[in-house]
């Protein structure tokens, strides 16, 4: 089984800034976690940052194929994204969405999640572990 692990803007930037909301590790020590959870499932993980929403698209569209889930955090494109909406819808893939922080309990514009509905499932809140349970979930399903 592989998976592919996306994460969109700015959390690149874990552990540098914010801590007090998305925690002091970075995104290398995320990356870390994810493989070795990939290790204890037997499957492989694939790690892949991007500040931009096209390249988002096209990494979604390229997982078609070559990939049997996603996971991902799309960071304020949560909010905003159809584009990553339709490109989860037309890749079919398992995808579930990850949230380091509880957007839900933050800001009123983050209670909007547009990919939302194409997912399988939302872990939110649970920091990095959100990741390993999202991966929990994939490896489930197959
Ligand atoms: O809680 C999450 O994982 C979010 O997806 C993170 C996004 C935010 O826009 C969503 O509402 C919730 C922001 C990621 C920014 O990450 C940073 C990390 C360190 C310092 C500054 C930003």
């Amino acid at each position: 089984m592989k998976i592919l692990v996306l994460n969109g803007p700015n959390l690149n930037m874990l552990g540098i800034r914010e801590p007090e909301i998305y925690g002091k590790a970075t995104y290398n020590d995320l990356v870390a976690l994810i493989h070795a959870q990939a290790e204890r499932l037997g499957v492989e993980a694939v790690c892949r940052q991007s500040n931009h929403e096209g390249v988002l698209v096209d990494w979604i569209q390229q997982a078609l194929g070559e990939y049997d889930g996603i996971v991902i955090n799309p960071g304020a494109y949560t909010h905003t994204s159809v584009a990553l909406l339709d490109a989860v819808k037309a890749v079919g893939i398992p995808t579930v969405e990850v949230h380091i922080s509880d957007p839900d309990t933050r800001e009123e514009f983050r209670r909007v999640s547009y990919v939302r509905a194409a997912c399988v499932a939302t872990v939110k809140g649970l920091g990095f572990d959100g990741y390993v349970r999202a991966m929990e979930i994939l490896a489930d399903r197959v």
